[in-house]
């Protein structure tokens, strides 16, 4: 296997033998040959001039399974072999009806038969089969910006809304991915484009998310428990949420947010639910003893699960949507999208109530509405010189040690800055008590990662209120944390929106060959970390 998506790559060049994720050997093929057989799909569409709009269930299918290799997303070698079973069929389908359509890829004719068949199959087509290094880390660059939108119009998706553009592009981006006539610039342009369609794809989410469960709104959020037996829902997903909490309404069973749930409380749809009581935890790698002290059973939505290390553990775990784990109970929607959690609910009932680990609140809510709603005195504070600078610190958090420096970031950054974050990075710094300015808490978050997309409406907002010509002249810095795949679609996005000078860290991305990424610190400014007080001081302009 080699596989080098995410932040936590072995020795930040990537994982041979075993994921530090967790993924083992027949699951990182797996998924290299699911992502080859979308990639085949593609290329037959492409080449066959087929439109998005009439291949509705490929569409679907083909989100599906790039959602199901995201970093933690799902761990099920036997789910991900069904997965490739069903590409590889809609593939065949495709292709003939696309008949004499000549020049297809091999992506789009293998066949293989059985797990072994597959594993063999795989060894020769992942990552490592493009040779040259720049071109292989351009392509991957773009595989991993179309997973994130993937898993972006997916939710989207979920709640009815769709836009077959992005699908168009999808298919586009993953069949240039097998072109070796693309030269270096054409897969720059290309990496840009999958930034525009990162933006579409957030703009859809955010719509889709709002229609239906209302605007974002200041919200304070218990971190304590109470006494009910209670299932911790975790993932990104709001529509099973929404579910969850019809089901377990009037129960006697609470609901609890972990880690990218959290923003859930925020939308004024899910304060209605009384047993929707409080977000349990950090973020998602803090779990392997949060779930221990939860006590209760936990639904994984979407990404990001860390293989439990007991059986008590895992079997209190549903996955459902594209997540999975071998052992557990994965909960599929029916043909409508309903789904049924009566078996986690009666589980529940079963156990005790969450062990309290932390109590108090954590204010959040600040997404676009909400904070143009607050906007004179955002503009205001700026005027005064109370507010100098605002701080996108949007992103994952992960395990690495050197993410001290984010809490240790905000911790130290001057009192007149406020932070704006989205993702779970928050995690780092969402409990210190970092004050206000004139009632702005410092800390505004906006959500989930891709409510990232709030973050660049209200920067676009500030320019025109400022009336200035570059997003660039606002006084805005970007330190962002990365760590899977959604990271890299809304970094795309930014770059995308002009955004120039954004600072990632803790490491740059391993599947970044020297020379791209030249090209992204000459063209955009794109720069590392280095100490927090040499970074305020660089960020401060001082
Ligand atoms: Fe390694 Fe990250 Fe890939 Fe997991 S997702 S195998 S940790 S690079
Ligand atoms: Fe976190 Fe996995 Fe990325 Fe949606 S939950 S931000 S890492």
């Amino acid at each position: 296997m080699f596989c080098y998506q995410c932040q936590e790559a072995a020795g930040g060049k990537g994982c041979q033998v075993k994921g530090v994720c967790g993924k083992n050997e027949d699951v990182a093929k797996l998924q290299d040959l699911l992502i080859y057989t979308l990639k085949g799909i593609s290329d037959i569409v492409v080449k066959a001039g087929l439109s998005a709009k009439d291949l509705s269930s490929v569409n679907h299918e083909v989100l599906k399974s790039l959602f199901m290799t995201i970093t933690n997303a799902n761990f099920d070698e036997a789910a991900i072999e069904t997965e490739v079973n069903r590409a590889i069929a809609l593939r065949n389908e495709l292709r003939t009806s696309a008949a004499g359509v000549a020049g297809l890829h091999d992506a789009a004719v293998f066949e293989v038969s059985g797990r072994a068949g597959m594993l063999l199959k795989a060894a020769s087509v992942g990552v490592l089969a493009t040779e040259n290094e720049d071109v292989r880390s351009l392509r991957e660059l773009i595989i991993y910006g179309v997973k994130g939108l993937a898993a972006y119009t997916h939710h989207a998706l979920n709640l009815g809304k769709e836009n077959v553009d992005i699908y168009d592009f999808t298919y586009k981006a993953l069949a240039a991915t097998l072109d070796d006539t693309l030269s270096a610039d054409d897969l720059v342009a290309l990496t840009l484009k999958t930034g525009e369609f990162g933006v579409a794809g957030m703009a859809l989410l955010d719509s889709a998310n709002t229609t239906k469960y209302g605007n974002p709104e200041i919200t304070q959020v218990n971190i304590g428990v109470k006494n009910n037996p209670a299932i911790l829902i975790s993932g990104h997903d709001l529509t099973d949420l929404e579910q969850l909490l019809e089901q377990t309404k009037g129960t006697g069973v609470d609901v609890y947010t972990h880690s990218e749930m959290l923003p859930a409380h925020y939308y004024p749809a899910f304060k209605k639910y009384d047993n929707f009581v409080g977000n349990y935890g950090n973020a998602w790698w803090k779990q392997t003893e949060e779930f221990q002290s939860f006590n209760g059973p936990i639904l994984f939505t979407t990404n990001c699960i860390v293989p439990p290390r007991s059986e008590e553990v895992r079997s209190r775990i549903f996955t459902t949507g594209a997540s999975g784990f071998p052992g557990c109970v994965h909960i599929e929607a029916d043909e409508n999208g309903k789904k049924d959690f009566s078996e986690i609910i009666a589980l529940a009932k079963t156990l005790s109530a969450p062990t309290e680990i932390e109590n108090g609140t954590i204010v959040g809510g600040f997404a676009h509405e909400q904070v143009f709603a607050l906007a004179d005195k955002v503009v205001d504070a700026v005027k005064s010189g109370a507010i100098k600078k605002f701080f996108v610190m949007a992103g994952c958090d992960g395990r690495m040690k050197s993410r001290e420096y984010y809490e240790q970031f905000a911790e130290k950054l001057p009192k007149d800055t406020v932070i704006l974050t989205a993702g779970c990075a928050k995690y780092r710094y969402n409990k210190l008590d970092l004050g206000d300015i004139g009632g702005i808490p410092r800390v505004l978050d906006a959500g989930q990662c891709n409510d990232s997309y709030s973050l660049a409406l209200i920067a676009l907002k500030l320019k025109e209120v400022f009336e200035l010509n570059d997003i660039n002249e606002l006084p805005i810095a970007y330190n962002i944390a990365w760590y899977e795949q959604k990271a890299v679609i809304v970094l795309l996005a930014l770059l995308y929106l002009g955004v120039k000078n954004i600072h990632l860290g803790p490491t740059l991305p391993a599947f970044l060959s020297p020379n791209v990424a030249k090209v992204l610190v000459e063209t955009f400014g794109i720069g590392g970390i280095g100490t927090v007080d040499e970074d305020i001081k660089m960020f401060m302009g001082a």
